[in-house]
């Protein structure tokens, strides 16, 4: 299971700069030959360039966010009556598992990682990420992760069924399945590892003269939270599997509780990671978001510094209040009322954001488009999300509704509602930019209201039916429930049938779209200040930074000079530092 992988991408040529420099031949650090794109075929090879790994981050997601969606499709046609119909219990727990790990670690992280490989460095005022070849490499680990969790179902046992958590000593005494998911995590994770690292050096070493941190768009920001994040996080889920594949293949004790094993420790590695992780999923959106809003209501981000200085304040307080996910494991039971607070305390700069983005919306000038309709969704949806949370780190609650259906809407308000909202309000508002043509706006509002309405149909009354009693994870249940689930089974298959709209105007409009403008939605970021789709090497003049991001409805307020500012001169100035002193 490592070893095809690792084949695949020497095959690919991931690792050829590496032996050309230890056989002594040239390096060519100069070569620029796989840098972008010349027709759809190069989607398919290793490229260097920035916009065409973002595209290829963006579309492998997709694919993998529809198998995980067909498998959601598969779960609620078996939940739609009690009793059972289509599949085994074993097989629904691999169902829900694999739905979860491959949404999880295939499409939310890697899309977001796409979309801001696509426009952070043009935001930025960069030619390129800093370290090109690591982001190829970075985008081709994703499908070794993919093509192992999906091969998993032809595992003698069948795929892994654990959920994507695995707790131990579950996931130490599976079957083979279960090394599908031990393994494809290490290359998922390396993946984030990597683009967090070229994120962060991008963003400290390439912005353009004049870009301070504090003219920086909050996407930007956002994406460098994120990067903290991923880079002090990701390593703990690694290493939490790295514990169970030696204990499962060497026979190692470290959850073994007869040989002296400790199995709440993996909870402990597990969570340290995976709370940080649900920010992970969620501060690039905050970003997205941001754009969208300022853009959309015509005004500056209200409380600009406050809203880099509150997802700052989220990466340190996420480290802080894992063991939240624990509160019923049996662990010390004092851990759980710090945890208790610190959970409380964290809902605090997400609560910032929130009244920042809404005064942001006060008296704007406000245009109903589709990427504004989503992130408005977001703004709406992520609340709901945010404050079953909160309630859920009431310890007296949490013990309630622990292992119910509680927990799957809040997880899907968060994520559904939250990230992928805000994924969609992406995709839609850098689509000009991205592919060079316009989406077809109608549809993309059917596709929302469609989504908004039936999302709600879905997983709202799962509240419900938790706080009643209704376990998670089974494939069969209770005939008291059996109303309740019709319902949510009905509106997921709208739910399922309305990303075919978005499918369909995507794929339609990308080739037969209306040209897209340079710059269709009158924005200030640089990203906009070149053609659709830009040019191979973004900045044919380098932009000098001379204002905030964000001053919609001031008069004579630019953000990006181009031109007079000699490019030569402009290069030569050491990376990060500024040209002109930063104004107010
Ligand atoms: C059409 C949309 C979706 C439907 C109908 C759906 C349905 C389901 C179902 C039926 C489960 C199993 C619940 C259980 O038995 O405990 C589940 C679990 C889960 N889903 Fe989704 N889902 C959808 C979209 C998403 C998305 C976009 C994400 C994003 C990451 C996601 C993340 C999860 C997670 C993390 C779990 C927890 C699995 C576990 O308990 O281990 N889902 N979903
Ligand atoms: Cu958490």
């Amino acid at each position: 299971m490592f070893v095809l992988p690792f084949a695949f991408l020497i095959g690919l040529g991931c690792f050829d700069y590496w032996f050309y420099w230890a056989a002594g031949k040239p390096t060519r650090a100069e070569d620029h030959s796989s840098h972008g794109a010349t027709s759809w075929k190069s989607y398919f090879h290793p490229n260097t360039d920035h916009k065409v790994i973002g595209i290829q981050y963006t579309v492998h997601s997709f694919f993998f966010l529809f198998v995980g969606g067909l498998m959601a499709m598969l779960m609620r046609a078996e939940l739609a009556q009690p009793g059972r119909q289509f599949v085994d219990a074993n097989t629904f727990n691999g169902l829900f598992s694999v739905h979860a790990s491959i949404l999880i670690f295939l499409f939310i992280i890697p899309v977001f990682a796409g979309l801001a490989n696509f426009v952070l460095p043009l935001m930025i005022g960069a030619p390129d990420m800093a370290f090109p070849r690591l982001n190829a490499l970075s985008f081709w680990l994703l499908p070794c992760a993919g093509v192992l969790m999906l091969a998993s179902f032809f595992a003698p046992g069948g795929s892994f069924a654990s959920g994507w958590t695995a707790y131990a000593p579950l996931s130490t005494t599976a079957p083979l399945g279960q090394m599908f998911f031990t393994i494809a995590v290490q290359f998922a994770g390396a993946s984030s590892i990597a683009t967090a690292l070229n994120f962060l050096v991008t963003i400290i070493t390439m912005r353009a003269p004049g870009m301070s941190f504090f003219r920086m768009p909050l996407l930007a920001w956002a994406n460098f939270s994120t990067s903290l994040l991923v880079v002090i996080a990701t390593p703990f889920i690694a290493a939490s599997q790295f514990f169970v594949l030696l204990d499962y293949a060497l026979g190692f004790h470290f959850f073994d509780a007869d040989k002296g094993g400790d199995v709440l420790m993996y909870q402990h590695v597990f969570w340290f990671y995976s709370h940080p992780a649900v920010y992970i999923m969620m501060l690039p959106g905050f970003g997205i978001v941001s754009e969208v809003l300022a853009v959309k209501a015509r005004k500056p981000i209200f409380g600009y510094r406050m809203m880099a200085f509150s997802l700052l304040a989220i990466v340190v307080l996420g480290f802080t209040v894992w063991a939240h996910h624990m509160f019923v494991s049996g662990m010390q039971s004092w851990i759980r009322i710090p945890m208790m607070v610190t959970t409380a305390i964290i809902a605090v700069p997400t609560g910032i954001k929130i009244f920042s983005w809404l005064a942001t919306l006060w008296r704007g000038v406000i245009r109903l488009d589709t990427p504004m309709l989503f992130a408005l969704g977001f703004l709406t949806m992520f609340t709901c999300g945010g404050i079953s949370g909160v309630m859920l780190a009431m310890i007296p609650l949490d013990i309630h509704v622990s292992d119910t259906y509680f927990i799957v809407a809040h997880i899907h308000y968060v994520l559904f509602g939250g990230s992928l909202f805000t994924i969609f309000a992406g995709v839609y508002y850098w689509f000009p930019k991205m592919t060079g043509r316009m989406y077809d706006e109608k549809l993309g509002k059917l596709h929302f209201w469609t989504t908004f309405v039936f999302f709600n149909a879905t997983f709202a009354p799962m509240h419900i039916i938790g706080v009643n009693g209704m376990p998670r994870r089974v494939a069969d249940y209770a005939d008291q429930f059996a109303t309740w689930n019709l319902v949510i089974s009905l509106a997921s298959f709208c739910l399922g049938l309305s990303s075919l709209i978005f499918a369909y105007n995507m794929v339609a409009s990308w080739r037969g779209g209306a040209r897209a403008v340079a710059n269709p939605w009158r924005a200030l970021t640089l990203e906009w200040q070149v053609s659709s789709p830009p040019p191979v090497f973004n900045f044919d003049q380098v932009p000098t930074v001379v204002g905030g991001p964000y001053e919609y409805g001031v008069p004579g307020a630019v953000h990006g000079i181009f031109g007079p500012a000699a490019p030569a001169e402009a290069k030569a100035t050491p990376a990060g530092t500024h040209a002109q002193p930063p104004t107010e």
